[in-house]
């Protein structure tokens, strides 16, 4: 056997037997964005071979789910991004939850499980529906506004912060850290080289904020130290949760709600639908958001063994983007997947992952949209587009960049 040929930090792999090669780029700035490749990477089969990456890419729902979901055999521990931290080192010690798999992560995943439970994010409600009525009323009061920013940023940025216990949150470095965090699993890209120059500031101004002395002690951040007190955990693993916190919880919810926006301007029968009963409507809404947009549109997977799926032989080391935003798109899967629909089942999309690395966050984003769309839509008649709306390239997340909004109230 030669040696490793390493591409991209993983190893290329030849096509497998009735797998085509294909050298679409999902990582230029207009896929990213548009999207438009989606359809043929279903319809070209179970697997694509990407040529320029020297990997293979799924989007068909059933395909992309069972790789997502078997932790066994397709690993996070090597990342889950394009590069193999087996054979590369990582851009950052990896993260103690999402770049590890069982046993080892069934013990972290238990700590930030208990921080992030269904009861934790009741208590959050009634402050989440007063910052957003709050917030709200003020955008309304505007009358024009720019969405991103306005809403989208302002929201995730002012309650997520609280709830963890950070005391002097700053709302520019948080959305850069997290543009940071999801470009830095891409290919090394532009966009990849320019986030790797702005981590060496924003990087230690996060850390900065994840030791003990620097929480709140009611926050969730301080539950981990009470963890480390425990003995579940250690003192540096209390902080790499937090570390954890601050790199998935705010771009992410920021994606989702400004993508809420984005779908409920474009569709104003759906909105309409939601201002008649926006407390029953709110949390279907968001939901539908999750899978008609995706915020995190891939992820990759590594193969730890010579497995098969859907017929096809994947060898070891093989590096998998798994496309989420085309599963969730699937017309194989969904009727009418192009549709924006509030009333629809969206359950089962994959945009929050699915398996023992599900999203752990899920029940403080759920909350956090609900609480948003809730209030807009009890004050808001209409939400017009002032402007086209513009994308922001990531390597991870599709969310926008720009969107000029009229609010007209109720
Ligand atoms: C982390 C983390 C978790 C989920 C997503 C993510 C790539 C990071 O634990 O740091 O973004």
């Amino acid at each position: 056997m030669g040696a490793v040929e390493l591409v991209h930090g993983h190893k290329r792999i030849e096509p497998p037997d009735g797998v085509p090669s294909w050298d679409v780029d999902p990582y230029s700035a207009g896929n990213l964005t548009d999207r438009t490749y989606f359809d043929a990477l279903r319809s070209k089969g179970p697997f694509v071979y990407l040529s320029r990456y020297g990997m293979l890419a799924c989007g068909r729902y059933d395909v992309t789910r069972e790789v997502f979901s078997d932790h066994v055999r397709f690993v996070s521990s090597r990342g889950v991004g394009v590069s193999d931290f087996g054979l590369e080192e990582p851009w950052r010690p990896p993260s103690i939850i999402l770049e590890v798999d069982p046993p080892y992560h069934t013990r972290t995943r238990r700590v930030i499980m208990r921080a992030l439970s269904p009861k934790v994010a009741r208590e959050l409600r009634d402050a989440f529906k007063a910052d957003a009525e709050r917030l709200i009323d003020a955008v309304v009061a505007k009358g024009e506004i720019e969405a991103v920013t306005d809403i989208a940023e302002a929201f995730p940025t002012k309650v997520f912060p609280e709830a963890v216990g950070i005391k002097d949150p700053d709302a520019k470095m948080l959305v850069e850290f997290g543009s940071i965090v999801f470009n830095a699993i891409g290919p090394e890209n532009e966009l990849r080289n320019r986030a790797m120059a702005r981590n060496k500031v924003v990087m230690p101004w996060i850390l900065e904020r994840c030791s003990r002395e620097r929480l709140t002690p009611d926050g969730i951040g301080a539950s981990f130290f009470e963890a480390a007190d425990a003995g579940e955990i250690t003192e540096h693993e209390a902080g790499m949760l937090v570390r954890s916190l601050l790199s998935a919880g705010v771009d992410t919810t920021v994606t989702g709600i400004g993508n809420a926006l984005w779908c409920l301007a474009n569709n104003p029968q759906e909105y309409e639908k939601l201002k008649a009963d926006p407390e029953g409507l709110a949390l279907p809404a968001f939901e539908e958001t999750l899978r008609y947009t995706s915020p995190v549109q891939a992820f990759c997977r590594t193969a730890a063994v010579d497995t098969e799926v859907a017929g096809i032989r994947i060898e070891e080391g093989s590096k998998i983007l798994c496309v989420l935003g085309a599963a969730n798109m699937d017309p194989d899967h969904w009727e009418a997947p192009e549709k924006f629909d509030i009333s629809r089942q969206a359950a089962g999309h994959l945009a929050l992952g699915v398996g023992v690395h599900v999203c752990v966050g899920q029940n403080i984003a759920r909350a956090e949209g609900r609480a948003v769309l809730r209030a807009l839509a009890e004050r808001v008649d209409r939400i017009e587009l002032t402007g086209e709306p513009t994308w922001r390239p990531n390597n991870a997340i599709h969310g926008l960049d720009r969107m000029p909004l009229r609010l007209v109230p109720r």
